[in-house]
């Protein structure tokens, strides 16, 4: 067989709890981005974008939509007999364990995938954060530095380092320390936990460390592997790269999409992103509808006022309806006269006409319990939401 020079490992298997209802129901991949895409679509067009045709996901929460909207990864350009895009869910290929302990667990558990392709050089990309990034530049540097472990790096805010992976590194980039989500940060420079392998290396840790409870990355694995071999790099990434883990980051990031010269922009010719997208029928603006700096996916039919927003496809927005500041995904009506404000109102939502969303107080309601009010009002996929419900 041939042999790969890299391969991808997408790890897509977390939790994604702090984006509450919007991952009751999918995985944090699956969760629709800008429209048209799901979060996944980026760290996946990064790799075919920077010549890397073997990724392999590794997926365990709610996955029935990523594998839905992964398939076999045509629109990637990654379907393939040899190599190609791989779901990998824990019961397939693991020795004893039925479930993902830890990310470097999850890496352990498909040992046998990543050896049928006998790579010189391993890549693990999480899922959840958006940014466009060449990885074959990443090599580049690893090689050029012959690292063990290459990391990439983002200088992040003082005040959240500690949320990170953090590492004090010298003008080469060499790493002197790595510490995982320390308390008092000694370093500004956070690991965005994209690393490039030698592969001989980390399965050597991994096999070593393999008996460690809930074994990951950044808690057992870089500390072993910088302690071994003392030869780990940083990194340094500059450009646009954003966790959107949260509810707050993940509305804040669709709403800088739609500014005019958008720090992150879809348009770009020579970095697309890909994605799977099954609509075909075109947009429809009525008369009297005003649409004002938003993007709205294909399929979509607007009666009423749409500003700052980002819609998806297939969405109805019906006359007399006024939307602002808001997210609304893919195939959601919105009946008639309602005004929603900042809100994100996630896939294949019925609500009713005179509706109102505002930024209003607490509001776990009897009527709901699906439907919150932060600073936020979010609403689970498939709800319905009566006529006259106010929230
Ligand atoms: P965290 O942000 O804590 O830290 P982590 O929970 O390790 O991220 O998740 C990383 C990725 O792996 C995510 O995409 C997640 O969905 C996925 N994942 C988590 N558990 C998994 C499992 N059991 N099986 C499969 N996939 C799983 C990491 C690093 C830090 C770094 C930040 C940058 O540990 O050092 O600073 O990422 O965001
Ligand atoms: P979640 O924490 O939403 O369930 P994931 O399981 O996908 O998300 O993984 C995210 C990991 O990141 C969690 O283990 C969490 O501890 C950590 N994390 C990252 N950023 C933050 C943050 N701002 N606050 C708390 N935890 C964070």
């Amino acid at each position: 067989m041939v042999k790969k020079e890299m391969i991808a490992m997408l790890l897509a298997g977390g939790q994604g709890s702090r984006l509450g209802v919007l991952t009751a129901h999918v995985a944090k991949p699956a969760v629709a981005f800008g429209g048209k895409y799901r979060i996944i679509d980026f760290p996946l067009s990064n790799c075919i974008n920077s010549g890397i045709d073997t990724v392999g996901v590794l997926t365990q929460y709610r996955h029935l939509r990523l594998n839905t909207h992964i398939g076999i990864g045509i629109p990637w350009d990654l379907d393939r007999n040899y190599g190609g895009v791989t779901l990998l869910p824990p019961y397939e290929g693991s020795e004893n364990a039925d479930w993902y302990s830890g990310t470097a667990n999850a890496i352990f558990q498909n040992l046998e995938y990543i050896e049928s392709y006998n790579p010189e050089y391993v890549l693990i990309l999480g899922g959840d954060h958006i940014y466009k990034m060449d990885y074959e530049v990443m090599l580049d540097f690893h090689k050029s530095r012959n690292a063990a472990i290459t990391i990439a790096c983002m200088p992040v805010p003082w005040e959240e380092a500690s949320r990170f992976g953090v590492v004090v590194a010298d003008e080469t980039g060499h790493i002197k320390e790595f510490e995982e989500k320390p308390e008092k940060p000694s370093s500004n420079l956070a690991s965005m936990g994209i690393y490039i392998f030698n592969w001989p290396i980390l399965k050597e840790a991994l096999l070593t460390l393999k008996d460690q409870p809930g074994c990951d990355f950044g808690m057992h694995v870089i500390p072993y592997v910088h302690e071994k071999t003392q030869s780990c790099y940083a990194y340094e990434f500059n450009g646009y790269w954003k966790d959107v883990g949260t509810l707050g980051s993940y509305w804040e990031s669709n709403m800088e999409l739609i500014d005019i010269i958008p720090e992150f922009n879809l348009y770009e010719e020579f970095w697309k992103i890909y994605t799977n997208n099954d609509m075909i029928t075109p947009l429809y603006f009525a008369d009297g509808s005003k649409v004002d700096r938003c993007i709205v996916g294909e399929g979509s039919e607007i009666y009423g006022e749409v500003y700052n927003s980002v819609i998806g496809s297939g969405v109805v927005i019906e006359e007399g309806t006024v939307v602002r500041d808001s997210i609304i995904m893919s195939g959601t009506r919105i009946g008639r006269n309602c005004t929603i404000d900042k809100a994100i109102v996630a896939e294949n939502v019925a609500v009713g006409d005179n509706v109102v969303f505002s930024v209003g107080e607490y509001a776990e309601s009897a009527l709901n319990p699906k439907v919150y009010a932060f600073d936020l009002v979010t609403v689970a996929e498939n709800s319905v939401i009566p006529s006259g419900v106010q929230i």
